[in-house]
């Protein structure tokens, strides 16, 4: 992959005080409880490619929000996905010993821990998001927690993750497993651009609806994208169990298309992504950059 240091250090930018964002919202190890404290911190800080935060900041700038803004709205966003991650790998769900190149949350702490951490890490992006005058119009600020509740939610994240539940040893078509995605990773990445776009206090809804397109196509790729690598790349590259959803007779894009005909979806869905920020020129850099980062990594 050959993106530009231009964007390489723009990203390490906004990995780094999003790093700090969570430190300081994520109470301290020797605060009671501690175990609990140590756990949430744990599970979200030190890891993970921050993809939504960035998606966050990508799509805050192109709305011209102001960026101590996008930070709350990209940490609320990483505290969710924390969350999923340390349930999804518990043994009731997927049971994996492995996230983020360390051993998962159930498998550091223990089990009751690490249900304890997903709903405390849910809790506090609400509290997050729901800080007195973190926008001056307190409808706008409803409807930015009114947003990520749907996406997190039994018709968002929560309902995707029941489906995909549902679908192991089934065979699924290409439509039922994108309606899968559509919610399981997609609604929290479609949120995470949302919730930077309307982090700005002037909404201009023709951007925010290319935002929205934009997130849509990208949320679908990064599924595509990690159904692939999880065919090609190795345990140690991923920081989490290789081949694990083949395995588990799970359906994925590789299964269902073949692994030529996933890449060339991923290319497609990248095209269709960025295709509404064309006419906003340079000015939609870092959203096109950020869509080749999610749709070419590890390739
Ligand atoms: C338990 C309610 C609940 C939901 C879980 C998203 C999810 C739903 C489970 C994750 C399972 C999984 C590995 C899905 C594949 C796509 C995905 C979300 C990968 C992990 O996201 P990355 O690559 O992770 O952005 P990092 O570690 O970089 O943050």
């Amino acid at each position: 992959m050959d993106l530009s240091n231009d964007f390489q250090s723009w990203a390490a930018g906004i990995q780094q005080r999003t790093e700090l964002a969570l430190d300081k919202a994520l109470p301290e190890a020797n605060i009671a409880p501690n175990k609990l404290h140590e756990a949430m911190r744990y599970a979200t800080l030190s890891g993970g490619k921050r993809v939504r935060a960035l998606l966050a900041h990508a799509a805050g700038e192109f709305c011209r929000a102001e960026a101590h803004k996008i930070d709350q709205a990209a940490i609320a966003v990483e505290m969710i996905h924390a969350y999923s991650l340390v349930h999804d790998d518990m043994p009731c769900m997927d049971d994996d010993d492995l996230r983020r190149g360390k051993p998962s949350c159930h498998k550091q702490f223990d089990d009751a821990t690490a249900l304890l951490v997903g709903d405390a890490l849910q809790s506090l992006a609400f509290q997050v998001l729901s800080a007195p005058h973190l926008h001056a119009d307190a409808e706008h600020q409803i409807n930015i927690i009114h947003l990520l509740a749907v996406a997190s939610g039994s018709r968002g994240m929560a309902g995707g993750q029941a489906i995909d539940l549902a679908s192991v040893g089934e065979s699924l078509s290409q439509t039922e497993l994108e309606f899968m995605h559509i919610h399981k990773t997609g609604a929290l990445i479609r949120a995470a651009a949302l919730l930077g776009a309307y982090s700005a206090t002037a909404l201009d809804e023709k951007r925010i609806s290319a935002i929205d397109h934009y997130a849509q196509a990208i949320g679908l790729a990064f599924q595509v994208v990690d159904d692939i690598l999880d065919k090609e790349a190795d345990t140690a590259t991923l920081g989490k169990t290789a081949g694990k959803d083949a395995d588990s007779n799970k359906p994925t894009y590789v299964t269902i298309l073949g692994l030529a005909r996933a890449k060339v979806l991923a290319q497609e869905l990248f095209d269709n992504a960025i295709e509404p920020l064309k006419s906003y020129g340079a000015e939609a850099t870092r959203l096109v950059q950020l869509a080749q980062f999610i749709t070419q990594r590890g390739f």
